[in-house]
Parts: structure tokens; C-alpha cells; sequence
């Protein structure tokens, strides 16, 4: 008899409250001739004690996290960002990531506002071109050890294709906007920077996708949808719905609906909600 992996049994099955699950892993413990002091001692208590422990942990770690002043620390890694200290980023980004904040929380509540603050004083021409180029490769560092905390979870609820439009190479909102949807069950293909109307209608045929998200910066670069959009409705798919998101359609909240785009989300979690809604998924 392998009591490790009856252990092992009984203990996930009390984790996620399968109760009945639990009871037969004890009745098998006993059908294999285990005495009822061991199952007592070796499996109930231990599982007990473990479940107990684990609880405890759990919420010390919410206790803690209730106490985290994003808008501070928001401030905090606003001012490292600008005078290019990677290290004290860094430094802020795993101090959250010890104390259980999610890398979800961390992107819509740390990164993306930063950017966006970076963003007006740029407007404001109060920043130097150089002093964009160090932030928008610190944030590219710190997207790419959170982004692999997200994992893609698969689960067919449709194929998307993602892609910034032809002559835009803001990267970031896209990676982080192609994360989220994978991670909440959306099998993604990402295209890339600089995507011309024809490699988005080309690979809607080869995924049979019914859904192009994509991500324009510049204004200029938003303006090529409308050709996409008679492009896809000449090559018989004028069901296929197109998502925007980015920072014109964040400037300008009707611009999405001028240039004959379905929808548009200002963040990652929006965005998924979007593509569910256009889905028909509840
Ligand atoms: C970083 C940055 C750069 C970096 C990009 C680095 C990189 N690898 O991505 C560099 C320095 C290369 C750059 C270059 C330029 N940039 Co620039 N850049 C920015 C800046 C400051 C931040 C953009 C960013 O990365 N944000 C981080 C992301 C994570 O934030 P986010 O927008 O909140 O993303 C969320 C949402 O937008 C949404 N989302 C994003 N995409 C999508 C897609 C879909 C489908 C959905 C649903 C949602 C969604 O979800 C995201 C995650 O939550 C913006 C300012 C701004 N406010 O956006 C200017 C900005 C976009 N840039 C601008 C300009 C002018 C330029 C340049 C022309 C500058 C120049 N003189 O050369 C060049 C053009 C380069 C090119 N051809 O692409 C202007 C554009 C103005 C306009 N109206 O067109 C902006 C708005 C700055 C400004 N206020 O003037 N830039």
C-alpha cells in the first residue's frame, strides 16, 4: 500500500472540499488492511494539520496584502522608472510579488499607469525621446518576468489574432493584452509589431478566427482599420469583429466607433471581458 499517495489523495480532495472523495480514499485506506490508528494518525490528523497551516498562511498573506499602499508605491516606482534605476524597479516589483500580489494586479496597477504618466509628460514634451527609449525597456524587462506568472489556460474559447497595424511598434500593451486573454482561456495568435490588413485577413482564414484585436499607439497608425475593415468584408468575412485598444482610443473614446471598429477596452481584463461578450461566452 502506497500511503503517500493515498495522502496525497485525501488531502486534495479535503482541499477542494470533495468530501465524498475524501470518505472513499479513507474506506479504501481500509480495505487495504490499513489499521485504523494509522489512518487516524497518518492520514486525517496529518491532512488536518497541513490544511490548518496552510489556511493560516493564506490569510496572514491577505492580511498583508490589504495593507499595500498601491497609490505609494505607484508614486514610488513612477519616480525610479523616470531616473532609470532598473534595479530599484525591480527591487519594488519583487517586494510585491513576496507579499502574494498577483502579476494581473501588478500590470493594471503599477505598470500601466506609469506608462501612462510617462505618456503626458512626453505630450507635455517634458521628457527626452532617450528617457523613453530606458523606461520603455526597464518596463519591457519587468513585463517579461510577470507576463510568465500568467500562464496561457487553453480551454477553446476561441481563437484571436492580435497585432499592432502596419508601421507601430509600441509592443507592450499588446504583449500584456495577448497575456491576459490566454490566460483567461483564449488560444492567441500574436502577430507581432507592424502587421499589414493582409497578414491579419490571411491568418483569420488559416485560424478561422472570428475576432482581430489590435493595437495601434499612433493615431496615423489606427487610421489603416477602416481599410482592414472593407478588406475582411471583400474577402467574405464581414462577420469577423475587430477590437482596438491603445493610446488614441484611450485619448479618444469614440474614435474606435469612427473607424468602424466592434469594440475597444482600455486595459487587459476589459479586453477579455470584450472578446466573451462578442463571443456569446457568458
Ligand atoms: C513607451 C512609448 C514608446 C516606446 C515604445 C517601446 C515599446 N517597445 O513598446 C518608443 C520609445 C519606442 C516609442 C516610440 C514612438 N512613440 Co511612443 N509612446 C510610448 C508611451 C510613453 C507608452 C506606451 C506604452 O508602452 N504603454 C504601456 C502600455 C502597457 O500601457 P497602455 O496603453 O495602458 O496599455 C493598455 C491599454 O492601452 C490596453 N491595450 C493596449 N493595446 C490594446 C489592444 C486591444 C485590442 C485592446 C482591447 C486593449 C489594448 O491594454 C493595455 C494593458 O492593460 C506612449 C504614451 C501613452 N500614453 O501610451 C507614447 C506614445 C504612444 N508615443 C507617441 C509617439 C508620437 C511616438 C513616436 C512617433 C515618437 C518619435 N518622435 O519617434 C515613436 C513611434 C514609434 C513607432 N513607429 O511605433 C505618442 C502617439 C501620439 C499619437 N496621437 O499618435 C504617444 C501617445 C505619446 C504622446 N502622448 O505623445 N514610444
Amino acid at each position: 500500500m502506497d500511503i503517500e499517495f493515498l495522502y496525497a489523495k485525501f488531502y486534495q480532495a479535503l482541499k477542494e472540499q470533495k468530501f465524498s472523495e475524501a470518505k472513499s480514499v479513507i474506506y479504501e485506506a481500509h480495505r487495504e488492511g490499513m489499521p485504523a490508528g494509522h489512518i487516524l494518525v497518518k492520514l486525517v490528523n496529518r491532512a488536518l494539520d497541513s490544511l490548518h497551516k496552510n489556511l493560516h498562511e493564506d490569510s496572514q498573506a491577505t492580511a498583508e496584502k490589504i495593507e499595500i499602499n498601491f497609490s505609494e508605491i505607484q508614486q514610488k516606482y513612477f519616480q525610479y522608472l523616470m531616473s532609470g534605476k532598473k534595479g530599484e524597479v525591480q527591487k519594488i516589483i519583487d517586494e510585491l510579488l513576496a507579499k502574494k500580489v498577483e502579476a494581473g494586479e501588478i500590470l493594471l496597477k503599477i505598470i500601466t499607469p506609469a506608462m501612462d504618466m510617462i505618456g503626458n509628460l512626453q505630450s507635455r514634451q517634458e521628457i527626452s525621446l532617450s528617457q523613453i527609449f530606458i523606461s520603455a525597456k526597464i518596463t519591457d524587462d519587468v513585463v517579461a518576468k510577470l507576463l510568465p506568472l500568467m500562464p496561457p489556460r487553453s480551454n477553446g474559447m476561441g481563437k484571436i489574432i492580435i497585432g499592432n497595424p502596419i508601421g507601430d511598434y509600441h509592443a507592450l500593451g499588446r504583449k500584456i493584452v495577448a497575456t491576459f486573454l490566454r490566460f483567461y482561456g483564449f488560444d492567441v495568435v500574436d502577430l507581432g509589431d507592424n502587421v499589414a490588413n493582409e497578414k491579419f485577413v490571411e491568418n483569420v482564414m488559416k485560424e478561422n478566427a472570428k475576432l482581430i484585436f489590435i493595437s495601434a499607439f499612433l493615431l496615423h497608425t489606427a487610421k489603416n482599420i477602416p481599410d482592414l475593415r472593407n478588406l475582411l468584408n471583400a474577402k467574405g468575412f464581414p462577420h469577423v469583429k475587430i477590437v482596438v485598444g491603445g493610446a488614441p482610443f484611450n485619448f479618444d473614446k469614440q474614435l474606435y466607433q469612427q473607424l468602424r471598429c466592434d469594440a475597444y477596452a482600455p486595459e487587459g481584463l476589459t479586453a477579455v471581458k470584450v472578446a466573451k461578450q462578442l463571443l456569446g461566452i457568458a
